[in-house]
């Protein structure tokens, strides 16, 4: 690796992760920071950051080229292809604030952008029919609570700093998987994929049997709470249950740790890869809500915030725009693609590679060689975040963190530094790169403890009430939701401790609970509705035995999943879709 050793600097992770860690970078290795959340430690995608191979040249047709010629190519690609023709597909390979910089070259010049997420948008969907907002309780608030709810989520591996904050308090998990914060927790309710919404619904109602709610909370800011009780009442209990794999015993248990208690309700997007994802979160709100967990300390609901909150952006400009989820690809002639991996990430990969398979020019501006990688005409590699200026937020804290160029490299080209060079050549006005760094740090205000923070995010959001229409919370009137039939297998598909999605070292098995009687390392073939895919078995006995974990990242698991829209919010859903397994 050719650093260019500079005095220690400190910059931060640029990876789409919970924890957006700050980092100390001295005589080319890469240390976590010993002050704030960082708590000086770093995961093992940074550990080993400079292990991962990357893009060294730009290619075209296969081709080594130069970044001038590369630069070139793709300035002829976009003059050939008309405006309409043109569409920017921009993932979360690097969450810092300029990679957005090429949103502006490509709206402005009138191509088209997506809209919609792979990621968080169902839940987020529910939030806001619930409290009119997402203001996100931020995770260094845990710190506060006697309880800590990890709902769907697995803060082993996707947000490790969370660790240390809890330690001594009481732990409950709710997850189909036994994951490692559920074996050491006071409670963990194994429940069968895609039952949450009974669980919380459940909650509620006992709650309120037993007199658990707070009525002075719900009085002011949730009045309608006694409609929703009566929903939570069409609920066969003994039925669902049995369907849920939960006992009654278990809701007896939750209820006993969390009343009266400060709770966080830690949240991961695993309880929202369905269709009606955004009502599952609205219900697990409303759990919240009649334990009054919000406005104040230490309590409230832990989700993905978003990272932009509070923050205007200089690159918003307008533009047409598609999903993101089930793009049609076919319908240009010019696809740039930053900092993403469609055809591995994106649902339904076979409808992908049929559909992107037709464009005519595949522009790849990322930093390793994957299946997006294969396919693309143009390949340009990006500079990584050591070698170029950037600054980042976060989806779970408040912080803002700098990110100075801390080395120099020859290798790739910066997002700002390519979107300069189409800025120049098609005439579309660009401000200075330092202009723009400059603009996102206004938003941000320096606190006691030396961080930079940003401005007016509040660490105890909905004090004086939600921000619905009439200042309420919004329960759910109508239960739309069904136990999944019995048949198939579930697919779980999180996150690997290995990877970050298709970056760094990608998972390349399916794991199967043993008593299922496949053998270890034998090869299976899994199949849905819509694809199939061969992967070895590796055995996992902390899973149910109704579940199929294939790990997101791993090749061909979005064979399987549909690239249909949450009901809510132009989301993707990677577990809706049962499958099955073959020899
Ligand atoms: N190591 C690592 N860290 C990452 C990432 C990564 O790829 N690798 N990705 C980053 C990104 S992009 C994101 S969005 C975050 C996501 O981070 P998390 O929110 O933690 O996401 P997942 O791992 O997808 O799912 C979390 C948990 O949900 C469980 N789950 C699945 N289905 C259900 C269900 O029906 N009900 C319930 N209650 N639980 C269910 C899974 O078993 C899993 O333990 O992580 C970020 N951090
Ligand atoms: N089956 C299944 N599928 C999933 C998920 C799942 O849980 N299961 N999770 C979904 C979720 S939550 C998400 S967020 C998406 C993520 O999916 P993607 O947004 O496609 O993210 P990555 O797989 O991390 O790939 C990002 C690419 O960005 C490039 N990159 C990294 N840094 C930079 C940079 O500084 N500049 C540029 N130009 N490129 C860079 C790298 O080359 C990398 O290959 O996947 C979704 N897909
Ligand atoms: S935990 Fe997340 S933010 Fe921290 S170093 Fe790892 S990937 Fe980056
Ligand atoms: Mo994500």
């Amino acid at each position: 690796m050719d650093w260019l050793f500079m005095m220690s600097s400190v910059t931060a992770c640029p990876l789409d992760c919970y924890d957006a860690c700050e980092i100390v970078f001295e005589n080319g290795r890469l240390k976590g920071l010993k002050n704030g959340y960082t708590q000086g430690f770093l995961c093992p995608h940074l550990n080993h950051f400079d292990k991962h191979e990357f893009i060294k040249k730009p290619r075209y047709n296969g081709r080594e080229i130069s970044i001038q010629e590369a630069l070139a190519i793709l300035k002829e690609m976009i003059k050939e292809s008309q405006k309409d023709e043109i569409l920017h597909y921009r993932g979360s390979g690097n969450f810092a604030l300029m990679q957005e910089v090429t949103d502006h070259f490509f709206a402005s010049y009138g191509a088209t952008l997506t809209e919609g997420t792979l990621c968080d948008g169902a839940g987020e969907a529910g939030i806001e029919e619930g409290r009119g907002s997402n203001k996100n309780m931020p995770i260094t608030e845990v710190a506060k609570s006697d309880v800590v709810i990890f709902w769907g989520r697995n803060p082993h591996t996707t947000s490790s700093h969370v660790l240390p904050l809890i330690k001594n308090k009481t732990v409950i998990v709710i997850d189909p998987v036994k994951t490692q914060i559920a074996k050491t927790a006071d409670v963990h309710i194994q429940l069968k994929p895609h039952t949450d919404i009974f669980l919380a619904m459940l909650l509620s109602r006992f709650l309120h049997i037993e007199n658990g709610c707070d009525e002075e909370f719900l009085e002011k800011y949730a009045s309608e709470y006694e409609d929703y009780y009566e929903l939570t009442q069409n609920i066969r209990i003994k039925a669902v249950l049995d369907q849920m794999d939960v006992s009654i015993g278990q809701l007896g248990d939750v209820l006993r740790l969390v009343k009266d208690k400060k709770v966080a309700i830690v949240c991961g997007v695993g309880i929202q890869k369905y269709s009606d994802g955004a009502d599952v979160m609205r219900a697990i709100d409303a759990f919240a809500a009649m334990l009054g967990l919000f406005g104040k300390e230490g309590c409230g609901v832990s989700y993905l915030g978003s990272s932009r909150a509070n923050i205007v952006s200089p690159f918003n400009k307008k533009s047409k725009k598609v999903s993101k989820v089930n793009t049609e690809f076919s319908d240009f002639k010019t696809v740039f693609i930053q900092g993403a991996n469609p055809l591995s990430q994106m649902p339904n990969s076979t409808r992908v590679k049929e559909t992107i398979s037709k464009v005519r020019n595949i522009v790849y501006f990322g930093l390793y060689e994957n299946e997006t990688s294969e396919m693309a005409n143009l390949i340009i590699p990006a500079k990584s975040f050591l070698y170029k200026d950037d600054i980042r937020t976060s989806y779970s804290h408040n912080k803002m963190s700098f990110m100075p160029k801390v080395a120099q490299s020859d290798i790739g080209i910066s997002e700002y530094d390519l979107s300069a060079y189409l800025c120049r050549e098609f005439g579309v006005e660009l401000q200075s790169e330092e202009f723009y760094i400059k603009h996102f740090r206004n938003f941000a205000v320096q606190r006691i403890d030396g961080s930079w923070y940003v401005e007016n995010r509040e660490e105890i959001p909905y004090i004086d009430g939600f921000d619905t229409d009439d200042g309420e919370f919004a329960f759910l009137d109508e239960l739309d939701s069904k136990v999944d039939e019995e048949g198939s297998m579930y697919l779980i598909t999180c996150k690997s401790p290995t990877s970050l999605n298709s970056q760094f070292n990608r998972s390349e098995h399916v794991y199967l609970h043993s008593s299922l009687g496949f053998c270890e390392g034998e090869l299976v073939t899994i199949s849905s509705v819509d694809g199939s895919v061969s992967l070895r078995v590796k055995h996992n006995n902390d899973l149910r035995e109704d579940c199929v974990l294939i790990y997101s990242g791993t090749r061909g698991v979005n064979n399987l999943t549909t690239k249909k829209h949450s009901l809510s919010a132009k989301s993707a859903i990677f577990q809706e879709n049962k499958v099955e397994i073959r020899r």
